[in-house]
């Protein structure tokens, strides 16, 4: 039962239940309010939820690059397109815990590891365990994406002390088969929940600019709003543009406000979520980054690198921070 000054503040869309029953029809309907409709209700559910001036900074390193075996259209890593990139092998422990620990200086909460596979071999595995284990040592939250996994893979993850699995459904079921052919919806739905049912806390989104209508974007937001449980860390990619992949021929750069819009969307949709404002905030002006936080975004990704593409220098995202009076450095708990 709800405490009758809970259910009023719902109705008055200042809290927001956490919901997995959303319909289309209502995310088209919250999508098409009017701007400031919008935005009020969003940013009512984020202070609801959230310290509004606190944005979380995760850093990110490219431990295994390039040679990857899965076709996805955007992605200058697979083995599928010739995007000029020199594939590595998987670094040393000892490089990877000094990374994290540049990053963790340099001002970052969350250290992301990402893996150019279609799936970890086991042995691989046993070296990402001992990287996660070294890399929680130092103070930091980790996070790891290295493709499909086996129930024992999660297991064996969580042993090691991962807080987060990054695996995103990139896209709308509709759009799906356009942009990748070598694994299935189903294939990610199916380690999403190898990774919950491990204990894992899940990092799960996806990317717009390939082309999708706005049709798919909400079918995107759809689909993540209404897994059995909603991800933990929502990260909304912007593609970001990579020479002779096939997303070339089709890529559009979404209308800002219509990111606003999504972001806006995707907090409403799920209110205890951190959103992350993850590839592509070199292409948004400081005032379009300034709206989406204001639109409920409250993570990003800092340094001058992604994974083999660019983000936005630490000093100007350092500057729009002062600007706005966010701080970043403290791992926030949700009330
Ligand atoms: N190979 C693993 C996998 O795909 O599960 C992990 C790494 S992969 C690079 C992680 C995610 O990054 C992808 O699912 C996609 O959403 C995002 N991504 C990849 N290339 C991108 C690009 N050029 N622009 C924006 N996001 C991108
Ligand atoms: C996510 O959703 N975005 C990050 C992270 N998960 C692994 C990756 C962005 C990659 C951008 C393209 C690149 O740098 O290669
Ligand atoms: Fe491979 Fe991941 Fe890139 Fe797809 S997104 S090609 S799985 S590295």
């Amino acid at each position: 039962m709800l405490h009758a000054s809970e259910a009023r503040q719902i109705e008055s869309g200042s809290i927001a239940p956490v919901r997995t029953d959303w319909t289309r029809e209502q995310i088209d309907a919250l999508y098409a309010l009017p701007f400031a409709d919008l935005i009020f209700r969003a940013q009512s559910i984020h202070r609801s939820n959230f310290d509004p001036n606190h944005i979380e900074t995760a850093s990110l390193l490219s431990i295994k690059t390039g040679g990857c075996p899965e076709d996805c259209g955007y992605c200058s890593q697979s083995a599928h397109y010739d995007t000029g990139l020199k594939p590595t092998r998987l670094m040393e422990e000892a490089d990877v815990v000094a990374a994290a620990r540049r990053a963790r200086d340099a001002g970052a909460t969350r250290f992301c590891m990402a893996a150019a596979w279609r799936n970890p071999k086991d042995r691989d595995l046993e070296k990402v365990s001992d990287m996660v284990s070294s890399v929680k040592g130092l103070g930091i939250e980790t996070c790891v994406t290295l493709g499909m996994l086996t129930p024992a893979q999660a297991t064996r993850l969580a042993e090691a002390g991962l807080d987060f699995y990054n695996h995103n459904v990139d896209t709308s079921p509709e759009f799906y088969d356009k942009i990748i052919t070598t694994r299935t919806l189903q294939d990610r739905i199916d380690t999403l929940k190898h990774v919950r049912e491990a204990g894992i806390k899940v990092c799960c989104g996806g990317i717009i600019g390939m082309g999708e209508r706005v049709d798919d974007r909400l079918g995107m937001l759809l689909l993540l709003a209404n897994l059995p449980s909603h991800p933990e860390s929502v990260p909304i990619n912007l593609w970001n543009e990579v020479e002779g992949v096939p997303v070339n021929d089709t890529a559009e750069r979404p209308d800002p406000i219509a990111l606003v819009r999504l972001i806006a969307v995707a907090r409403i949709l799920m209110p205890k979520s951190v959103v992350r404002l993850s590839a592509g905030r070199q292409y948004m002006t400081d005032e379009l980054q300034a709206l989406c936080f204001l639109a409920g975004a409250n993570s990003i990704f800092i340094g001058d690198v992604l994974l083999t593409t660019k983000n936005p220098q630490r000093d100007r995202d350092q500057k729009l921070f002062e600007r706005l009076g966010i701080t970043s450095r403290l791992v926030q708990t949700q009330p």
